[in-house]
């Protein structure tokens, strides 16, 4: 096949909640478009987008997979994205570098959060939105009230384009509004149909939602309007359908259409659509990118003739597809063997050969134009997000941002040894997945991975071991506790004296321990006078402090905002020594410090909660059940915002917990605030378990 020419191409992501037959459509349309000779079945695994060994066992999408198909001369490619909460990422990248955002809605469930989550992110990156009412022969189906909820949450410009005669089961028919035609599917799944005029019982309806598309239309446009009144109500055929081309590519109508993607109802109709309205990669809007090496903002715009930049979306590593990089061309093209520039690496690399992907299948492409999607295998330092350009353009595009941690867990190899394997396979998964964060703390002495959910992190380790043959378990992360005083201590004293045959040590000081506010840090100040303590000794009692901060004396955490004096002590010709005076520093300071009514700290969170207000009363609840304070409360249309502070160690399961009371609808951020004092009782047990390490670690 030639070239493609970029106004033929379409770029449609498909996004949803989970389960609502995304990946089923994504294979119908592959399907009736004959890219595939058979329709592939989530419960056998055998679709062409759910390929991964973990999606076949779990049924249900973890990546999102880049798909491609013809349909007369336009070219399609496709994204199936997941639709469980914890791969948003995946959602995020997809939208930012497609035209448009074909949005999944469950015909018997309606608008659900994974609804709203998706259609957010394509108004974020400002595409396209096309509902389609999907999985119309289930049973309980019910698209008037999936239609009436989009209209409710998205608007009047929720246009009805289709509706269902026969939704349940043996569906098989649909009335389009815009045809003004009944579409009767054949039974065999391969998507063919007949027309037929609309019967009469259903024409009052059809004529109804035909005007209402018209008025939709006029409403949008100036010109349209007057000639819709000159006219008498009404607009011609031809005005009806460019007013309404024009008008989905300026994003000011979000249309509905209607599907069965196991029985093939609807979507051809749906491909065609796609290809006659919604936008061409020409249409989309300039990518705003940095001039390399400045802070000046330029656009890229999508120019067929223009020097070549193409942008990465996604890196994958797998077993029979190796490892691969993802691109959308911005401008210009690329042919195989070509040289580009990665602006953020400022690195040539040689694109050997580009594919075009259909799951795990991978096909040749020799020149990828304007607007397409391919593949590269792996280039030498190029990763999700990097802009690679040709000569004369240097520019970076804004990347993408992917959506921070929700949750933390710590990892143990089950293995002694095993870590340098471990930090391996987690730098790969990061790589391929950037909502998967992870890093080694050292206070805690432990390896923190981080994600959207516990579903990812369990993803994340069952692919540790698969990928990278290393078994880990998985516990709670320690809490980072601090230890403080509340009160003063005028004077301490401790004398190092030890007289052992030859050389003896003496050191002796008096300390003044106080606090300090919270925040400012560790103070040290000498207040000796008259030589008590040499002055060379005080840089010493500074260091034996010093040191002591490091392990609390209370449970062995450090020590914050604290000031220490000294200002009295004596010393010994012969037997005083820096170490001898450190030695005492420390000692005097510990015992001073447990005198000045020490606490513990904890790290408290601030977490900003947004759920749909039936549920505020439980996760208010909820949040004080954790000790957490509410510190505002805020409406966002028909959702809630619940914000409140929340000690880390309480934090730990949240995400998990909010979905479970919120049935998936509430999301919630979560950052560092500040220390806070712990409750007695609950210091009493992080004392006690510090008490216990100590003793196992003699
Ligand atoms: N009856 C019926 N079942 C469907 C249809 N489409 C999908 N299903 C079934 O619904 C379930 C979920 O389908 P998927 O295509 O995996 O849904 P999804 O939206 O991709 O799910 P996630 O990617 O996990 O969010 C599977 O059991 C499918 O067989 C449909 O049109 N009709
Ligand atoms: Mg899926």
């Amino acid at each position: 096949m030639g070239n493609i020419s970029p106004e033929k191409i379409r770029n449609v992501v498909i996004a949803g909640h989970g389960g609502s037959g995304k990946t089923l459509l994504a294979e119908s349309i592959l399907y009736t478009t004959g890219a595939v000779n058979r329709l592939g079945s989530i419960e056998d695994g055998s679709t062409t987008s759910d390929y991964s060994k973990d999606e076949i066992s779990r049924k249900i999408s973890i990546n999102s997979s880049v798909l491609n198909t013809h349909w007369e001369d336009y070219k399609l490619n496709i994204i199936d994205t997941p639709g469980y909460t914890d791969f948003t990422g995946s959602v995020k990248s997809s939208m930012r570098i497609m035209d448009t955002a074909l949005i999944v809605v469950n015909a018997s469930e309606g608008v659900e959060v994974g609804t709203e989550i998706a259609v957010n992110y394509a108004k974020e990156y400002g595409i396209e939105v096309c509902f389609v009412v999907n999985k119309l022969d289930y049973e309980k189906s019910d698209f008037d009230s999936a239609m009436s909820q989009l209209k409710e949450n998205y608007g009047s410009h929720v246009a009805e384009l289709q509706f269902p005669v026969n939704q349940g089961f043996g569906f098989d028919s649909i009335v389009d509004v815009l045809k003004m035609k009944l579409l009767k599917f054949n039974p065999d799944g391969k998507g063919d149909y007949t027309e037929h005029d609309i019967p009469d019982a259903l024409k009052e309806k059809a004529n109804a939602l035909h005007q209402e598309l018209i008025e939709i239309v006029a409403e949008e446009d100036e010109e349209m309007m007057s000639r819709f009144f000159d006219e008498g109500g009404t607009l011609t055929e031809e005005e009806l359908i460019e007013g309404l081309s024009r008008e989905i590519k300026a994003k000011k109508i979000l249309p509905v259409l209607c599907t069965a993607g196991l029985a093939g109802v609807g979507v051809k109709p749906l491909t065609e659509f796609i290809c006659k309205y919604c936008p061409s990669p020409l249409d989309a809007a300039p990518f705003m990118a940095k001039k390399t090496g400045g802070e000046d903002y330029v656009e890229v715009a999508p120019d067929p003739n223009g020097a070549p930049a193409v942008f990465i979306f996604k890196t994958l590593s797998e077993p029979h597809v190796g490892e691969m990089s993802f691109f959308r061309v911005l401008s210009g093209s690329v042919g195989a063997g070509v040289d580009l520039t990665n602006q953020n690496r400022n690195k040539v690399e040689r694109l050997t050969q580009i594919f075009q992907m259909n799951g795990k299948n991978r096909k040749d492409m020799t020149t990828a134009v304007t607007g397409d999607i391919g593949a590269v295998v792996k280039l030498k330092d190029t990763h999700v997000n990097n802009t690679l350009t040709g000569k004369n353009l240097n520019v970076m595009i804004d990347p993408i941002i992917f959506p921070e941690a929700l949750i933390e867990q710590a990892l143990q190899s089950k293995q002694k040894g095993d870590e340098d394997k471990i930090a391996s396979g987690l730098a790969h998964l990061h790589e391929e997945d950037p909502t998967f964060l992870f890093h080694f703390d050292p206070e805690l002495g432990q390896t923190i991975i981080s994600g959207q959910g516990e579903l990812h992190l369990s993803i994340i380790i069952a692919r540790l071991k698969e990928k990278y043959g290393v078994e880990v378990n998985i516990v709670q992360p320690k809490i980072p506790f601090r230890e403080t005083i509340k009160g003063k201590v005028e004077d301490v004293e401790y004398k190092h004296k030890k007289q052992s045959g030859g050389h003896g040590q003496y050191g002796h000081v008096h300390l003044r321990v106080e606090p300090q506010k919270r925040g400012v840090g560790f103070e040290f100040a000498n207040e000796v006078v008259g030589g008590a303590i040499p002055t060379k000794f005080i840089p010493a009692v500074e260091k034996g402090v010093v040191e002591a901060l490091v392990k609390g004396p209370v449970a062995h955490y450090p020590v914050v905002d604290v000031k220490v004096t000294v200002h009295f002590g004596s010393y010994h010709d012969v037997d005083s020594s820096e170490m001898a005076f450190k030695i005492a520093g420390a000692q005097a300071f510990k015992k001073g410090f447990l005198e000045a009514k020490p606490v513990l700290l904890e790290p408290i969170y601030e977490i900003e909660v947004t759920v749909p207000e039936a549920f505020m009363g439980d996760v208010m609840g909820d949040i004080s059940s954790r000790r957490g304070k509410i510190s505002g409360m805020d409406a966002n249309g028909k959702m809630q915002i619940i914000k409140a502070t929340v000690p880390l160690a309480e934090i730990h399961d949240y995400a998990t917990k909010l979905r479970s009371i919120t049935q998936g609808r509430g999301i919630f951020k979560r950052r560092f605030s500040h220390y806070e004092e712990v409750p007695k009782e609950i210091e009493l047990k992080v004392v006690a378990e510090a008490q216990k390490e100590q003793e196992a670690a003699h």
